[in-house]
């Protein structure tokens, strides 16, 4: 398997997964800062143009990170990297979901990438773009942040007791609360906590230079 990845991005949690399955892989980096997923060769490879992509052993490709976390997790039983009882299954996809499209999708979006979200009118000729939705963008990540830290009130990992594909996906948000100056309370604080004691996310964040 190849997985396509980029350092700052939600491809850590996937790479977490291949390395909790003891799988074997392949790395190849993509610089998204730099702009390189909207050239040729990524844009052909991945015309999503997004990371992480997965290249799996038959060739084909897999995209969008709830697929691809499922795929390894139905791959791979014996990991058991999806809740059993059906409540804690159900939990484990509401917060994977909502850390995947809104959290990161829509929250982190606007913050990292303002112009994105913007009319491309309006509020650029009043000056008013990038600042006002970042703002937005920020005030989204603390209210989903505090909305997961109830979630977890009481539970180690987002599936119940034990560690699963949804953990990998609130753990990149997570790592991106620092860098956009926000205090994580304390669930998720002590959850971000868990999963960096485990090495699967040690090594991850060895590769992703933030050891
Ligand atoms: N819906 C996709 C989102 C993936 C995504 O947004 N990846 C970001 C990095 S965290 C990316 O490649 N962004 C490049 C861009 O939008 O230009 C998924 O679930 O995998």
């Amino acid at each position: 398997m190849k997985l396509y990845w980029g350092k700052h991005t939600c491809a850590i949690g996937i790479h977490v997964l291949l390395d909790e399955l003891g799988a074997k892989f392949d790395l190849e980096e993509v610089d998204v800062l730099g702009g390189e997923n909207k050239k040729e060769p990524f844009e052909t490879i991945n015309p999503k143009k997004k990371v992480p992509l997965l290249v799996r052993d038959d060739g084909s490709k897999l995209t969008e990170y709830g697929a691809i976390a499922t795929w390894l997790a139905l791959a791979n039983p014996d990991a058991k990297l999806i809740p059993e009882g059906v409540e804690d299954r159900v939990r484990m996809i509401e917060i994977m979901d909502y850390a995947v499209g809104t959290l990161h999708g829509q929250a982190f979006g606007r913050v990292f990438m303002p112009a994105k979200f913007e009319p491309k009118d309006l509020l650029h000729k009043a000056g008013l773009g990038q600042a006002t939705t970042k703002a937005e963008g920020l005030e989204m990540v603390k209210q989903g942040f505090a909305i997961i830290d109830r979630q977890l009130a009481g539970k180690p990992y987002v599936g119940g007791p034990n560690f699963s594909i949804g953990d990998t996906a609130l753990f990149y948000c997570e790592r991106w609360a620092p860098q956009v100056e926000v205090a994580l309370p304390p669930n998720v604080a002590a959850h971000f906590d868990r999963m960096k004691a485990r090495p699967s996310v040690r090594r991850a964040l060895e590769v992703y230079g933030e050891a």
